[in-house]
Order: C-alpha cells, then sequence, then structure tokens
C-alpha cells in the first residue's frame, strides 16, 4: 500500500491556504493510502515561541486535524517530538547536506531577511523536514506549492545516502494538486497566505467566525479593471478568489470565471462557499476541545505505531552509516 506522509507546523491559528492546499488532500488520502501525520513542534522552534502557547497549540492543532475528518483508526496521527528518531535522524541528514543547497532555500532567504534573530535550526529545517519523511518509507508528501523546494531536497538527500552508503530509504515524490496549492493573501494578492505572517485582514483563520470570513473575502483586494478573469499574473486578486472557490467546489477556475460578471457577486459566491467549507469544521473542533484527554491518548497511540514504524528504518541508517551498535551489558 502506498505510504503518505505529511506534516503541519503548530506555529499559530491555522488559515485557508493550510486546508486548501493541504489538509483537505490528507484527509483524501485516507481512503487509498496508509497515511501518516505529524504536528510538527520541533520544526516551530526554528522560531521563539512562548512556552505555553506552543503547548496548547499543538493540542489544539491536532484537534483541528481531527476536525477536519482525519481519522484516527485510519491514521496515524502522532506529535513530532513525540518520536524521537525525528531529531536523531536529522542530525544524520545534516550531515548529508552541503552548506550551500541549503543556503539556497527560498524559505530560509524570505524567513532570514530582516528577522532580528535567525536561530541554526531554521537554516538546518529542511533536513528535519527530510527526516520526518525518510523516517517512515514515504511514497507520497501531500504539501502546498511553497513546499516544492524542500521535497527536492528530501529527494536528493535520500538519493545521495542511498548511493554513499548501500540502499537505506525510499525516495518520496511530492504531490502538489493543480487548484489551492498556493493560497495568497486577500490583502497582498502576491503574497501567500500564512499563519505567522501579520496579515489579520488578508488571512482567513480556520477558525475565525463565520461572520468575519465573509467580512474579509468582501474586502479582498481586486484590479483594476472590472472583468472577471483567471490570469494569476494581471489579475492576482480575482484569481485567487476563483482558485478558492474552485478548491472549494471542484469546478475549474476557469470555469467559474464565466459564471460571474461583476466582482461583487464573485465575491459572494467566494464568501459563501468558504462559510459552507468551515462551518462543520468548526463544529467538531469545538466537540474535540472539550475532550483534551481524548485527543492526548489518540496522540499517544499514534506515537506509538510511528516509533514502530520509524524505529526499525533509523537503525537501517545507523548500521548502513558504520555506527557502532550497542553491544549487550
Ligand atoms: P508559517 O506561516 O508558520 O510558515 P504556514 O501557514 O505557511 O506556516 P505550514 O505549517 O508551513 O503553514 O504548512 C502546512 C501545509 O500547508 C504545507 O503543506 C504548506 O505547503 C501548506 N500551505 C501553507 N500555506 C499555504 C497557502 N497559502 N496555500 C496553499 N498551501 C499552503
Ligand atoms: N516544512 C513544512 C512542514 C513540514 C512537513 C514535513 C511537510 C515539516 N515536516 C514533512 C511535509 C512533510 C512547512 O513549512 N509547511
Amino acid at each position: 500500500m502506498t505510504r503518505v506522509f505529511s506534516g503541519i507546523k503548530p506555529t499559530g491559528p491555522v488559515q485557508l491556504g493550510n486546508l486548501l492546499g493541504a489538509l483537505r488532500h490528507w484527509v483524501a488520502d485516507q481512503d487509498d493510502a496508509d497515511t501518516i501525520f505529524c504536528v510538527v513542534d520541533l520544526h516551530a522552534l526554528t522560531v521563539p515561541q512562548d512556552p505555553s502557547e506552543l503547548r496548547t497549540r499543538t493540542l489544539e492543532l491536532a484537534q483541528l486535524l481531527l476536525a477536519i475528518g482525519i481519522d484516527p483508526e485510519r491514521s496515524t496521527l502522532f506529535v513530532q517530538s513525540h518520536v524521537p528518531e525525528h531529531a536523531e535522524l536529522s542530525w544524520i541528514l545534516e550531515c548529508t547536506a552541503a552548506f550551500g543547497e541549503l543556503r539556497r532555500m527560498t524559505q530560509f532567504k524570505d524567513k532570514s531577511t530582516d528577522a532580528e534573530f535567525v536561530s541554526a535550526g531554521l537554516f538546518t529545517y529542511p533536513a528535519l523536514m527530510a527526516a520526518d519523511i525518510l523516517l517512515y518509507d514515504t511514497d507520497r508528501v501531500p504539501v502546498g506549492d511553497d513546499q516544492r523546494q524542500h521535497l527536492e531536497l528530501a529527494r536528493d538527500l535520500a538519493m545521495r545516502f542511498n548511493h554513499r552508503y548501500g540502499n537505506t530509504f525510499v525516495v518520496p515524490e511530492a504531490a502538489i494538486a493543480k487548484v489551492g496549492a498556493r493560497v495568497m493573501d486577500l490583502q497582498h494578492p502576491t503574497r501567500k497566505m500564512s499563519k505567522s505572517e501579520d496579515s489579520p485582514q488578508g488571512t482567513i483563520l480556520v477558525l475565525d467566525d463565520l461572520a468575519t470570513v465573509a467580512k474579509k473575502i468582501r474586502r479582498a483586494v481586486t484590479d483594476t479593471d472590472t472583468d472577471v478573469r483567471f490570469d494569476i499574473v494581471e489579475k492576482p486578486g480575482v484569481s485567487n478568489l476563483l482558485s478558492i472557490l474552485s478548491a472549494c467546489t471542484g469546478e475549474s477556475p476557469e470555469a467559474l470565471a464565466g459564471n460571474y460578471a461583476r466582482y461583487g457577486d464573485l465575491k459572494t459566491a467566494c464568501a459563501e462557499a468558504v462559510v459552507e467549507t468551515l462551518r462543520p469544521v468548526q463544529e467538531r473542533f469545538a466537540e474535540y476541545n472539550a475532550d483534551p484527554a481524548g485527543t492526548a491518548a489518540i496522540l499517544a497511540r499514534g506515537a506509538a505505531r510511528a516509533r514502530e514504524i520509524a524505529g526499525p528504518v533509523l537503525s537501517r541508517a545507523r548500521t548502513n552509516l558504520g555506527l557502532l551498535e550497542t553491544g549487550p551489558t
């Protein structure tokens, strides 16, 4: 059976781009693959975090994943720091990656430019991400378009390691959807919507109250002329709304463009579609949120299953590398 793995950082409240670019595909993948999903709390540490907020966000992110339809009977859902194999393989892959290739990562460049404090972890971040993926003999990784370069690196590291030390890792494929893989900020439609950027009016949070969601869409920046056309370069604002509507309805953005004569009508349709997508998620989230012990138990079972898979893969890597095995005492 195909193995699918993906992760999401507990760096802030989940936004619509996370849902449309990645999370909805995680839910669909459960039908035909062995699915493993991870709340990557160690990745969140690459920028300073408030300890009590990090703890709450990690638990609530797991509850949100359950609310969107990650089914703990069919998927393994766990928290990255509960499985210490990730940190160990990450070191090994840091020693497999070249300084120059990490320096070329555009996410590092974006997040380090103008930052007050740039941690070494922000730089080596993609090696930890590669470890997440390679530990599970992953075939396919559903992610948004912004992760394309990191996935390419994970593949390169797997191939390099296999070449140097013998066949050890499965080489994963990225799965990037055609629609919704790059949801843009509603106020700045040339930059991606993000949960850690400070753009409250441009970012739709999955748990925003529904009246606020509709208002943010109605106030989205559109483009200078008035025709509704799907053209990302010339009409980024309108095209973003068409992509969002398309991801919510399943119709193509080009076909949808023909249905609306005015921006106002497109915004109304888009707001309705997003509100109806979010409503059931919010209702289920409230149920999981009322039962933190239940969520903790699901995560504990997930971590135990994850370790059963990750342990032997890490041992394979250790042996092939030539790390001395522990003898009997
Ligand atoms: P941060 O702002 O902290 O970098 P983020 O909101 O970009 O976070 P991640 O936790 O990095 O979100 O990503 C989780 C998943 O959501 C990834 O697969 C990522 O590609 C996807 N994703 C994030 N933002 C968008 C977006 N605007 N459009 C489509 N997919 C997205
Ligand atoms: N780097 C990703 C989050 C992430 C991830 C992963 C995604 C960490 N580990 C493993 C897929 C597979 C991000 O910034 N969105």
